[in-house]
């Protein structure tokens, strides 16, 4: 799933500053030289980054802790509110990750602030560890929108099963992917707004590509980031790692 960013990334983004060169050395050993004159972005792997405004790996918090200092609030508070925090049972990228309990008829959802009022194509992306039976979702959101909230270019993982609900409510599911649980699975988003389309890659594999979203369904101002457990189980634990949102 790290291979995301081909394996360029997510180094070691080490930089050593000669005069006017850069060096970036790469977790496989090599090493980039390139002119500081010459910058005028950096592209890794597949995944060009305009600007990130979100990304959270939560390895720098302390475990048993909520990441508050990241930005992330518990909007619902599921089993509970000190049932929400940082873990080292699983994680994707270091020892950590994030872990989040809901209860039948009372998810657990984090959100986060994001600004999208600059750009047309914002990308997300999020690893999820499945516990068998637990199910989770990830997606961009509006928490003030109806009575609990409207989710916009939603990803459900589904006991094995990832779904895709352009709106919600509203949209119907489309099955994208079969994952297998008890492992790391890593969505990418890309969600283009001014033509409404929707590209979606499952652990690297394109699984949905140029999606025209339900033109039938007024967009609900994305305003926040989000993930969340199911609704409609008991006992939802899921873990969440590397998340990110950036634009083009
Ligand atoms: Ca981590």
């Amino acid at each position: 799933m790290k291979s995301l960013y081909i394996g360029l990334i997510i180094l070691f983004v080490a930089t050593t500053l000669l005069a006017t060169q850069l060096i970036i050395h790469k977790t496989d050993g090599t090493d980039i030289q390139v002119n500081i004159s010459d910058i005028e972005s950096i592209t890794f792997g597949e995944a060009p980054y305009g600007e990130i405004l979100l990304y959270d790996d939560f390895d720098s918090y302390e475990v048993g802790t909520f990441p508050s200092e990241g930005g992330w609030v518990i909007q619902y508070g599921g089993a509970g509110q000190n049932y929400q925090y940082i873990s080292d049972d699983y994680s994707n990228s270091g020892s950590k990750s994030l872990r989040i309990s809901g209860t039948s008829g009372w998810r657990a959802e984090i959100i986060n602030e994001i600004d999208l009022s600059e750009t047309d194509i914002v990308f997300y992306e999020a690893s999820f560890y499945a516990l068998p039976g637990s199910r989770g979702s990830v997606s961009l959101y509006n928490p003030d929108y109806g009575s609990w909230g409207g989710w916009t270019c939603r990803i459900l993982f589904e006991d094995g099963d990832l779904n895709f609900r352009d709106f919600d409510p509203g949209a119907e599911s489309i099955e994208l992917f079969s994952y297998s649980q008890e492992e790391w699975v890593t969505v990418k988003l890309r969600y283009d707004q001014q033509v409404g389309k929707v590209d979606i890659w499952a652990n690297g594999i394109l699984v949905l590509e140029q999606h025209e979203m339900n033109s039938n369904i007024e967009p609900f101002g994305i305003t926040h980031f989000v993930v969340s457990t199911n609704n409609y189980y008991g006992n939802q634990i899921n873990y969440w790692d590397d998340l990110k949102v950036w634009t083009e």
